[in-house]
């Protein structure tokens, strides 16, 4: 189970100076902007490299100003950098890796991931890694701390392989996402089998 650090973004660029001089502290002017627009908004002043992303950057892009300076202090012509990509709400994710067999028309197996946090669902989305020779043979449910089931998969698909892919749940908005989080699956036809490879909750 892991979850990310905060978002950063960090500035590079190619530092030259005509007398020799090392580098001294440069600075860093942070901007942010809506995608496509031509105003920029300065969020932030600095002698470092990284900015730490704050909520009011998700869905904005950010741009960063370098004042290049050298070790004795001059200053040389500010270089403005290209915008960044479209930044992403800041986005939890917690996985199990651990594998779990999942015998042949046996019983439920379950995998848990236990969540602390106290902050609310704004969307819920499971990854499921099963790996498996039928993937119609399987049942994967997602059992809530709130008491909840939700169906993932009910035999539907093919003979292929594995059931690899994400589920999204809208309409768990505003749910604690503090509990445990038990993912369970069972093989209810006879011959192939699988286990559960990684499974996740990313909550946003
Ligand atoms: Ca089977
Ligand atoms: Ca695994």
């Amino acid at each position: 189970m892991r979850r990310p650090a905060p978002g950063t973004i960090n500035a590079t660029f190619a530092y030259r100076d005509a007398d020799g001089d090392a580098p001294g502290l440069h600075a860093y002017r942070w901007y942010r902007a809506s995608p496509n627009a031509t105003t920029r908004t300065l969020v932030g002043t600095g002698t470092s490299p990284q900015r730490t992303l704050v909520s009011a950057d998700a869905g904005q892009v950010m741009y960063v100003e370098v004042v290049p300076t050298s070790a004795d202090g001059a200053t040389g012509t500010p270089v403005l950098s290209p915008a960044s990509a479209v930044v992403e709400a800041n986005v939890v994710h917690y996985t199990n890796d651990t594998d779990v067999a999942i015998p042949d028309t046996g019983q439920w197996v379950e995998s848990k991931i236990v969540v602390e946090d106290t902050g609310s669902i704004e969307t819920l989305r499971i990854d499921v890694r099963v790996l498996h020779t039928w993937q119609s043979d399987l049942e994967i449910q997602l059992l809530t701390p709130y008491g909840k089931t939700l169906t993932l998969w009910n035999r539907q698909g093919t003979g292929a392989d594995h059931v690899i892919r994400d589920f999204l749940y809208p309409d768990e908005a505003l749910r604690s996402q503090c509990g445990v989080w038990t993912l369970r699956v069972r093989d209810a036809a006879t011959q192939d089998v699988g286990h559960i490879d990684q499974w996740g909750l990313k909550f946003r």
